[in-house]
């Protein structure tokens, strides 16, 4: 009996074990992809923006070691009550109650922590606020269920950034619901403003390894700021429940040097053969038919919008890739 008991629990331990280590592989020691989310992985995805690198350092560094020390200190608490005060241990309770200086030191010391991370968070919210002179201007407009991209000072009128369909993304190696049809484009190591805005109902423009999100709130201009350090690909999603494909409107940035970056701006921006670029429909006959988009989007949907389960009304897609941008909504409708 003894024995079984003994070997039962060395196979505990062994699965216990086992587990632990197939876990820890698994999470920790996965390396985190940049810019995407990585499978098993338990840690904040990393960061190539200074505001990333802060909140990545105020969470590891200040909150993480206070909630374990007090997440350790109440087990102990608890253990020791447990253990010391039980009928057995103690048969004869104390009849005494209130401890002044106890009770002084349970209320001030958590008020102390609490302004110990106060310092920490200020200083980060206000590094969000203060935004240094921007390099670079995009403006982000959220629709049910896409984004739309504009350049002001590129002069890149607004362009719709749709899904990549699935079949697309597999064919081009890209994680699907992240990739897009449309990416942003951005220099390295430049102050990029980002202005946000909803046209239909409220979304959200994430992108984690920048360490923002900002509201995209109808009749609003939000404001949000990143610097990236690092060239790459980064994802990011809609962060505000807006609807029914919520789930299928994410962001993609390119972070690219300033030389790739002045090529992608020559090739999106409209030819000087076509200076009227504000008023959508000259530009719609041109190449850059994405600038029609947003009108006939922001006017149809405006009083469409009470009821967000609704069929897009005539949801437009006038991207080039007429294969893909069709698809792209009535995907999710599927599953
Ligand atoms: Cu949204």
């Amino acid at each position: 009996m003894k024995s079984s008991f003994n070997g039962m629990r060395a196979r505990a331990a062994g699965a216990l074990a086992g587990a632990a280590a197939t876990f820890w592989s698994a999470a920790a020691f996965a390396a985190d992809t940049l810019g995407q989310p990585t499978n098993g992985a338990i840690d904040l995805q990393p960061g190539v923006t200074p505001l990333r690198h802060d909140a990545i350092w105020f969470h590891n560094v200040i909150l993480l070691p206070i909630i374990t020390a007090i997440v350790l200190l109440v087990l102990g608490l608890l253990g020791w009550i447990a253990i010391r005060y039980n009928k057995r241990a103690n048969p004869v309770p104390a009849k005494w109650s209130h401890n002044t200086p106890l009770e002084v030191v349970w209320t001030l010391v958590p008020v102390l922590i609490l302004v110990f991370i106060a310092i920490f968070s200020f200083k980060l919210l206000f590094a969000y606020n203060d935004m240094p002179k921007p390099d670079l201007t995009i403006k982000a407009t959220g629709y049910q269920w896409y984004w739309g991209y504009e350049y002001p000072d590129q002069k890149i009128p607004e362009f719709v950034s749709n899904i990549l369909p699935e079949d697309q993304a597999k064919a081009r190696g890209v994680p699907y619901k992240l990739a897009v049809t449309e990416p942003l484009y951005v220099p390295v190591n430049k102050v990029v403003r980002v202005q946000v805005t909803g046209a239909d109902v409220i979304h959200a423009f994430a992108v984690p390894s920048f360490g923002i999100i900002t509201d995209a709130v109808p009749g609003r201009l939000n404001e949000t700021w990143f610097k990236v350090d690092t060239p790459g690909i980064y994802y990011g999603s809609c962060r505000e429940l807006c609807g029914v494909d919520h789930a299928f409107m994410p962001i993609e940035v390119h972070a690219v040097s300033q030389a790739e970056f002045d090529a992608w701006v020559a090739k999106k921006a409209p030819k000087a053969a076509a200076p009227a670029a504000p008023a959508p429909d000259t530009v719609a006959a041109g190449s850059t038919a994405a600038a029609a988009v947003p009108a006939p989007a922001a006017a149809g949907k405006a009083t469409a919008t009470v009821n967000p389960a609704a069929p897009p009304p005539a949801t437009p897609e006038p991207k080039a890739p007429a294969a893909a941008a069709p698809a792209a909504p009535k995907a999710p409708a599927a599953k």
